[in-house]
Formats: structure tokens, sequence, C-alpha cells
């Protein structure tokens, strides 16, 4: 927004400046780059947040299970896991979910999540491999 209104400022001295048959010109020029401006700035603020959760993922089919999940709820972008740390990164728009629900949601795979504990409805349900005292595959 300061980078704004020092556009403007500079645009309102080339308008003062210019009495000439060109400043209709100019004046169009500079509305036209303050639209642009207001555009990216309201692009810029819609931005998204970079959630990293800690799981018990142990398996591939654990990654999908739980990059597939989180694909499919509200307001993720994108959700990837690495195996050899455990940790999922979620991109999201946090207008439409929070990292509270985004834990929840691994939680209700079958895995812990950071300090929320996996469901243990769901974890009963996942394969014994998949089970985080499952030895290494
Ligand atoms: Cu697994």
């Amino acid at each position: 927004m300061e980078l704004i209104m020092k556009f403007l400022r500079l645009c309102a001295l080339a308008v003062k400046k210019n009495t000439d048959f060109r400043s209709h010109y100019v004046k169009m020029v500079a509305a036209a780059a303050f639209l642009g401006m207001i555009t990216i700035s309201g692009f810029s603020q819609k931005k998204y947040d970079t959630l990293t959760v800690k799981t018990s993922a142990v398996c591939d089919m654990c990654q999908e299970r739980i990059e597939g999940g989180l694909a499919y709820e509200k307001g993720v972008k994108s959700a990837t896991l690495d195996l050899e740390t455990k940790v999922a990164e979620v991109i999201y728009n946090p207008a439409k979910t929070s990292p509270e629900k985004l834990r929840t949601v691994i939680s209700n795979l079958g895995y812990d999540a950071d300090s929320v504990p996996a469901n243990q409805t769901a974890y009963a349900r996942l394969p014994a491999c998949c089970k985080k005292d499952a030895p290494k595959h």
C-alpha cells in the first residue's frame, strides 16, 4: 500500500507538470497503472499459508492416504508428505481452513498430527504395515 501511495503522488506530480496536450494521455496511463497495482496487491493479499505437520506415516501407502485426504479438504491447494521426515507440507487458504482443522483431517485418517494423536478408530482400520509401530519397510 505504501508503494501505491508513493506511485500516486508521483502521478499527481506528473499530471501537474504536464499541462500540455499530453497531460490527458499521462492521466490515462497513470489510471491504468494504478488499477493494475490494485489488482496485484489484491492478489498478494489472497496469499496461501504453508503448514508443516509431523505425522506418523510409515510407507508410501500412508503417504498417498495423507496427501489424498488433505487434497480433498476444503481450502487446501496442495499437500505433500516427505516419508523421510514424515512431515506433511500443506499449502492452504487460511480463509477457508485452519491448521487445527488440517491436523484433525490427518488424525481422522489414522495418523498423529503434531500433538494431535491419531483417531483410534481410523488407526485401528489401517493395514498392519501402516501402523506406526510397524517396522520400516
Ligand atoms: Cu503405510
